[in-house]
């Protein structure tokens, strides 16, 4: 039964340069494990309280000091000399110590530092790879890998918003349907993506900013031109649009909606308009996942959505369900999705978000494990996937180390196991 000594924790900055939370677990055995947390900018009302410090004088009040010294000083205490069995017993423990709805107290990212640190020490101590050891967690058997889907373009919150005239949605994603792994899924969309840089440089006459997840930020005129400019990169590089590659969007339309309607670029769009419009795209694009398509309070229009998209793409909950077993049971009763984005920080314990994961797959619905679009270095989220038997995995880009530790640790875990990627998405 694994024992707690000591535990770790300093703040490290992120991909943004916004500071975070590395934890580290060390047991009675001397075996250790660190994690560090990701940080959403797009985030759901619903999602656990990161704990930021607040003073205006320091990283503009984004410091992790008082996370931080939550894990040395109240969790420490609470865990120390302390034997947990499972996952479930230290999570439990930490949750209780926190005692809120939202872990207001202690911090999600301090709590989730911890948990993942503290499995990585028992992955470690019983041998076990860390996939392994969260498909244990999970109770999963499968033995796949997951299909990548990764950022090519960005729009809103990822890259800089919308006041200056930039794209309403927020990601167009590259899905390498046809690929048989991890290593031809890479090449495919680095190709895709070298074209669309370049076909960008043609248009605009300069290459294309990249956003926060490292996809291209290009001026195009609205949305729609944005998925046709990633339809052209597809043929350019030598792809069939919808059976090499497809696209999967997070529309992220929390952000563009207030008082009842949408604004997608300049048009002015009620809920029923604004699934017309979703309907209109998936049939016309080789679109095979739609995230967010609805604001995350617009619940009472989610299941038209999900009729209306159900023939071509899965309707993913982000922000509508963050991670959250409560509202994802709601989105199960409604009929809201059928498709959940994992992100473990919206939660802020493994057991919490290996129970959304079992909510999901007993109602039939696909995974998606999920970064943010503030990372570190730690490539966790690469093992989470695997183990937890995720459909899809979405990392962001291609060209940032902070993604490329998750990407690389794929090959890894490819290569070790030869597992098959998971079939194409639906169609
Ligand atoms: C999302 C994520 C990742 P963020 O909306 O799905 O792209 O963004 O981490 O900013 O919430
Ligand atoms: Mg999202």
């Amino acid at each position: 039964m694994p024992t707690i000594k000591q535990l770790t924790a300093i703040e490290v900055l992120d991909s943004r340069g916004r500071p975070t939370v590395k934890a580290g677990c060390v047991l009675d055995s001397g075996v250790a494990g660190e994690a560090s947390v990701p940080s959403g900018a797009s985030t759901g009302a619903a999602e656990a309280l990161e704990l930021r410090d607040g003073d205006r004088r320091r990283y503009r009040g984004l410091g992790c000091r008082k996370a931080v010294m939550n894990i040395l000083n109240a969790i420490s205490d609470a865990v120390c000399g302390r034997s947990f069995d499972t996952q479930g017993d230290l999570d439990q423990r930490l949750i209780d110590l926190d005692g809120t709805d939202n872990k207001r107290n202690l911090g999600a990212n301090a709590m989730l530092a911890v948990s993942i640190a503290f499995a990585r020490a028992v992955a470690a101590e019983t041998g076990e790879t860390l996939y392994a050891h969260f498909a244990r967690l999970a109770g999963s058997s499968t033995q796949t890998l997951p299909r990548l889907t990764v950022n090519l373009f960005s729009g809103n919150k990822h890259a800089g918003g919308t006041d200056g005239g930039g794209v309403a949605i927020q990601d167009v994603l590259l899905v390498p349907g046809s690929a048989a792994s991890i290593d031809e899924s890479l090449a495919t969309v680095w190709s895709v993506y070298q074209h669309a840089a370049e076909l960008c440089a043609e248009r605009f006459g300069s290459p294309p900013l990249t956003a926060d997840e490292g996809g291209l930020a290009p001026p195009v005129d609205g949305c729609e031109a944005m998925i046709d400019l990633a339809v052209e990169a597809m043929t350019r590089a030598g792809y069939e649009p919808g059976r090499n590659v497809a696209i999967a969007l997070d529309i992220a339309s929390s952000h563009f909606y207030r008082d009842g309607v949408y604004t997608l670029d300049g048009e002015t769009l009620d809920s029923e308009s604004m699934i017309e419009r979703l309907g209109a795209w998936v049939a016309r694009w080789p679109i095979v996942s739609v995230e967010d398509g609805l604001a995350e309070d617009d619940w009472e229009h989610w299941p038209s959505l999900r009729d209306t998209l159900s023939d071509h793409a899965l309707t993913l909950g982000d922000d509508l369900l963050c991670t959250n077993p409560a509202r994802i049971e709601r989105a199960i009763d409604t009929g809201a999705a059928d498709a959940l984005l994992l992100k473990v920080n919206q939660i802020g314990t493994l057991t919490e978000s290996a129970a959304a994961l079992k909510l999901a797959r007993d109602a039939g619905w696909q995974v998606t494990v999920s970064a943010r679009s503030g990372e570190t270095e730690d490539n966790w989220l690469a093992d989470l996937a695997v183990g937890f038997g995720g459909d899809q995995i979405k990392i962001g880009s291609i060209t940032q180390s902070e993604r490329l530790a998750k990407y690389n640790r794929l090959l890894e875990i490819e290569r070790e196991t030869d597992w098959p990627v998971v079939g194409w998405p639906r169609r």
